[in-house]
């Protein structure tokens, strides 16, 4: 089957033919039919994050069931599902304590299955499988627990991002804030995930929602999805307008959702007294950020990291889903760009270069 391959970081993805074995126990056989354009894959392209090379990227997905491995009951053949990037051995502590996205042995088995393989390889050479979805590519195998099964009636790339940047957005705003009626919001960044978040504060009631990014394009794409006011760091200081905007005080919850050193401290200093600052993006690795201790003291900041929106992918996607059909959260007008897997660098191009909303693979 076809794939798009990482073999060396800071080199684009080559469109290969690579050998996908069938699925073993408690594995799942499926064909991608949507995988969103998000800025993590970019990261490992950069090699900001690292993984074992050569990859397949992608963690945004849907598709159908085509076959099924020994044991598998949730799902069959002919069956439409997200992809999560953080499917759960629910054994392990976390698992046990309502936190699957925090799961132990995913995390220990990063880029391989469970058992500790790929199922993705090219004769000898083996080739990893990110997220355990990897789903730049025509096919996958994936584990069950990362299979979440969703209505025929959602079409494939709103389904794609729910694997991603809805749950991991609005889930950061629901779950990791636990948002207040009426609080006021600041958002730093608004791409796929960071929109996201605004329509998770906008779902909850927030009073003043503000998208502070570098793109003026960008910023009045955020005003239809929730923002209620907007700020261009690259004409005012952004902590300065986000306290102007908030009768000088700062916002209740902060964001940062592009992933940087600089936009967390954005997010840190214009969070209120008692504010609740949480890091969505992902920083290369290595970066550190330098909070003004006192300021944390003696204002009981709190600063929080946001995995996958703190959800629990296999039982908060399907309120994602309904929220969806009932018009609460809108995923039709963040795809704004259709790609052939072939144009994936294109894609990328696009989402580095700024282009509004989020770009999906639809057609492999
Ligand atoms: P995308 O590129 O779509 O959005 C980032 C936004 O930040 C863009 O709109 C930029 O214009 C904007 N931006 C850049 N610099 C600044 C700045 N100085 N001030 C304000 N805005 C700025 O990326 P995405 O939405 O796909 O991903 C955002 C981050 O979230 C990224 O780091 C990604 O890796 C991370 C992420 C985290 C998780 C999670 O589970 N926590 C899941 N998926 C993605
Ligand atoms: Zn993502």
């Amino acid at each position: 089957m076809k794939a798009a391959i990482l073999r060396e970081y800071g080199q684009p993805l080559t469109i290969e033919q690579v050998e996908l074995d069938p699925p073993k126990a408690g594995e799942v056989h499926v064909k991608i039919e949507a995988a969103g354009i998000c800025r993590s894959d970019l990261h490992f392209m950069k090699g900001e994050a690292r993984i074992n090379l050569p990859a397949v990227l992608g963690h945004e997905g849907s598709g159908t069931v085509m076959d099924v491995g020994p044991g598998v009951t949730g799902v069959k053949p002919g069956d439409h599902v997200i992809l999560s990037f953080v499917p759960y051995c629910g054994r392990c502590h976390f698992c046990l304590t309502n936190r699957a996205n925090l799961c132990d042995a995913h995390a220990a088995t990063a880029g391989v299955l469970f058992d500790g393989t790929t199922r993705l390889h090219k004769g000898d050479q083996r080739i990893t499988h990110m997220g355990k979805v990897a789903c730049f590519a025509q096919e996958a195998v994936v584990p069950e627990t990362g299979c979440v099964p969703v209505g025929k009636d959602v079409p494939w790339a709103q389904a794609a991002l729910i694997g991603c940047s809805v749950t991991t957005g609005v889930g950061a705003a629901m779950f990791s804030a636990r948002i207040a009626p009426g609080s006021t919001v600041a958002v730093i960044g608004a791409g796929g995930v960071g929109l996201n978040v605004i329509q998770g504060a906008r779902l909850l009631n927030a009073s003043k929602i503000i998208a502070v990014d570098i793109g003026e394009g960008k910023l009045e794409f955020a005003m239809s999805f929730g923002a209620t006011h907007t700020v261009n760091p690259t004409i005012q200081d952004p902590v300065e307008a986000i306290k102007k905007i908030t009768g000088g005080v700062g916002a209740d919850y902060t964001f940062e959702v592009f992933g940087s050193p600089q936009t967390a401290l954005t997010a840190y200093n214009a969070a209120r007294k008692g504010g609740t600052v949480v890091i969505v993006g992902l920083a290369p690795i290595g970066d550190v950020a330098g909070f003004d201790l006192v300021s944390m003291v003696r204002q009981e900041k709190t600063v929080k990291g946001s995995y996958y929106g703190s959800t629990r992918p296999a039982v908060d996607m399907p309120t994602m889903v309904e929220l969806y059909r009932l018009g609460k959260i809108n995923i039709d007008d963040l795809v704004t760009r259709r790609y052939k897997l072939e144009d994936i660098n294109k894609a990328y191009q696009d989402l580095d270069g700024g282009e509004i909303g989020r770009g999906v693979i639809t057609q492999f």
